[in-house]
């Protein structure tokens, strides 16, 4: 392997700012492709498509073979995890994820003993990734943080509010921590093996941090979060990693020092100030342009990404959006948008 400092991206999680950021594209493998369109039809279904090593390492580089990008993200979900439990998990065209809601029963039913065996397919992924990518580009792996996974796996699709999985946190505190300690357990196990197939880094999306008030956040978000990081330290002490607690708003810091995440992901409602004014100086930060703004284009996205470099010119920083790029995003104002960041 090439020292680290060749993958700019791996460097600035690691805390090397970097004369111009980085850049990756939350969901950038996806539906605003049409050769991500075309791939996806001939896989037939979206798991069969992450299962299916040679359809998911393709699907992976096409926004490579597109763009400039700093990093590579694997293509898979955060529901490839109750999948693997044994909670039966479908993708319908433009419905999103349904599952089949879960109860106490449910919980003790998941089986953890065949999780890795199930993905499998999934770190074989990773390992062609790495020997296909070049040696600068760095590769992400993730997982879904165990609270918002728990908010899929309790409700059978995704909601507004959370309303279901907060009620079931409150009302079976037991039952839920049940749950919460499988997902942990299980979140290392494949976090670990991501990394020792070949990845550089991982995330750990927590797209669900918000809705919640001081206790519930302490309890769902930083807690299983905290052991994450520290259970995979265990297994591989560098182990770098991304949190991006979204929505978590004034809880930011708080995130960060509670669990020792290498860097911290920032949704696109958080104000540039305030992170500044916030964070550890050293924190490395991703983030944090509106994907609506990558949609209109023009100096609606160009004044906005201007002022993100500015914010966070003085330390490590990787820039991204603050929320996945959505379907009707014109492919022109990716393009530009890589241009605008390369050179400014
Ligand atoms: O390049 C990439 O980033 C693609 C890999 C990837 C990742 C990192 C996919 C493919 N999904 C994810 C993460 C993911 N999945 C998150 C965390 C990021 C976020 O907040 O957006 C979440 C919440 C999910 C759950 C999920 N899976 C949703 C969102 C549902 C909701 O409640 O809003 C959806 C629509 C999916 C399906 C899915 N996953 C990925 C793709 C490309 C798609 C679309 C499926 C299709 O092709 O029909």
């Amino acid at each position: 392997m090439s020292p680290v400092t060749d993958r700019k991206l791996l460097a600035t999680v690691l805390g090397l700012r970097q004369e111009r950021p980085p850049v990756w594209i939350m969901r950038q493998a996806g539906r605003y492709l049409p050769e991500y369109r075309e791939t996806r039809k001939a896989a037939g279904g979206f798991l069969e498509l992450c299962y299916t090593p040679e359809l998911a390492v393709e699907v992976t580089l096409q926004p490579l073979r597109r763009f400039d990008l700093d990093a590579a993200i694997l293509f898979s979900d955060i529901l490839v995890i109750p999948d693997a439990l044994g909670q039966k998990v479908r993708f319908e065209v433009g419905e999103g994820p349904l599952l089949e809601p879960l109860d106490a029963e449910g919980i003790d039913r998941l089986d953890k003993s065949r999780v890795l065996e199930h993905l499998a397919p999934v770190l074989e992924t990773v390992r062609r990734l790495r020997a296909q990518l070049p040696d600068d580009k760095t590769l992400i792996g993730f997982c879904g943080a165990p609270w918002t996974v728990a908010t899929y796996m309790l409700n059978g699709r995704g909601s507004p509010d959370q309303w279901t999985a907060r009620r079931f946190a409150l009302e079976q505190p037991e039952a839920f921590q049940r749950l919460m300690d499988i997902l942990v357990e299980v979140s290392i196990d494949y976090l670990a093996a991501q990394l020792q197939a070949g990845a550089d880094v991982v995330q750990i999306f927590e797209s669900w941090a918000l809705n919640l008030d001081d206790a519930a956040f302490a309890r769902q978000v930083n807690e299983p979060n905290k052991r994450i990081v520290a259970g995979l330290r265990q297994r591989i002490p560098d182990a770098p990693v991304i949190g991006f607690p979204r929505g978590a708003a004034g809880n930011i810091a708080g995130y960060a020092a509670a669990t020792g995440v290498n860097a911290l992901g920032i949704d696109y409602a958080a104000p540039l100030d305030f992170v500044r004014n916030t964070l550890p100086k050293h924190l490395p930060v991703q983030g944090n342009l509106d994907p609506l703004r990558l949609v209109i284009g023009g100096a609606a996205m160009d004044n906005q990404v201007r002022a993100i470099l500015a914010a966070f010119a003085d330390r490590p920083h990787i820039f991204n959006l603050g929320h996945g790029i959505v379907p009707e995003t014109p492919i022109a104002h990716v393009e530009r948008l890589i241009e605008l960041i390369k050179q400014g």
